[in-house]
C-alpha cells in the first residue's frame, strides 16, 4: 500500500481552517485528520461535532479521518454525520462494547478503525481484526499536539504490522503522534501506511503547506 497523508486540523490556524482544507485538497492529500475529544477520556477539547460535520461540505477529493477520543463515541455519530468515505477511529480503552460500536460505524457506510493508546498492548487488536479496516497506533499520549514520541513506539508499530499481516486481511496501519521529519521514514519502515502530520512536520513554525506537504508526501511514499 502506498504511504498516505492525514494532516491534523487541530494544528492549523483556527481562524483559517477552510483555506487550509482547500489547500490540502488541491495538493492531493488523501485524508484530513479530525481530532474530537470529550475532556474525560482525554483532558482536552478540540474540534467539536459541528466543525467535524461542516468539514464534510467543503471537501472535494479528501476524505475525513475522524479520530474520536471520547467515551461512548457512538453518541456523536449522528451529529458528525458519519457515512460513506469516512474513517472513524474509536479507542479500545474507551469502549465497553467495542464490537458493537465498530458494527455501528460499518452500518453507516464508514470505515471502522480501532485506536490504541501508548500503554495498550498491540495484541488487543487481534479480537477485532475481522471487524475493522484500520488500526491507529498512538505514538504520543492522546489529548494534545506537540508531544514527544513515547518510547517503544517503533517496536509497537512493527508488532501491529505483523498481527495485521498474519491475519491476511487488508487493514490500514495509521500512525498518530509526533510524525516528524526525522521519524516518519522509520515509521514507514515499521509498516505504517497512513501518517497523521501535525506540528512536528507540515505545521511546523514558518512553513507553508505548499512546500511542506509535497515534501512530506515524498518522504512517506
Ligand atoms: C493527539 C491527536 C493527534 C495530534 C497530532 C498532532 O491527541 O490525536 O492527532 O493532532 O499528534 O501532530 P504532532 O506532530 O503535533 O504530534
Ligand atoms: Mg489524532
Amino acid at each position: 500500500m502506498k504511504g498516505m497523508l492525514s494532516p491534523s486540523l487541530m494544528c492549523a490556524d483556527p481562524l483559517n481552517l477552510q483555506a487550509d482544507i482547500e489547500k490540502l485538497d488541491a495538493l492531493g492529500v488523501e485524508y484530513i485528520h479530525l481530532d474530537f475529544m470529550d475532556n474525560k477520556f482525554v483532558p482536552n477539547l478540540t474540534l467539536d461535532t459541528t466543525l467535524v460535520k461542516a468539514v464534510k461540505g467543503v471537501l472535494k477529493n479528501m476524505k475525513r479521518d475522524i479520530h474520536i477520543m471520547a467515551f461512548e463515541p457512538e453518541q456523536f455519530f449522528d451529529r458528525m454525520e458519519i457515512g460513506s468515505g469516512d474513517i472513524v477511529s474509536v479507542h479500545y480503552e474507551a469502549c465497553d462494547n467495542l464490537r458493537e460500536v465498530l458494527g455501528e460505524i460499518r452500518s453507516r457506510g464508514a470505515s471502522p478503525f480501532v485506536a490504541i493508546s501508548p500503554d495498550t498492548k498491540p495484541e488487543v487488536i487481534t479480537d477485532y481484526l475481522d471487524y475493522i479496516d484500520g488500526v491507529v497506533v498512538m505514538t504520543v499520549y492522546p489529548g494534545f499536539a506537540g508531544r514527544p514520541i513515547v518510547e517503544g513506539s517503533f517496536e509497537k508499530l512493527s508488532a501491529v504490522r505483523k498481527l495485521i499481516d498474519d491475519s491476511g486481511r487488508d487493514i490500514i496501519l495509521e500512525v498518530d503522534g509526533h510524525v516528524s521529519w526525522d521519524l516518519c521514514q522509520k515509521m514507514r519502515q515499521c509498516g505504517a501506511d497512513l501518517f497523521v502530520a501535525g506540528s512536528s512536520s507540515i505545521y511546523g513554525k514558518g512553513l507553508k503547506l505548499e512546500d511542506s506537504v509535497p515534501k512530506m508526501m515524498e518522504l512517506i511514499k
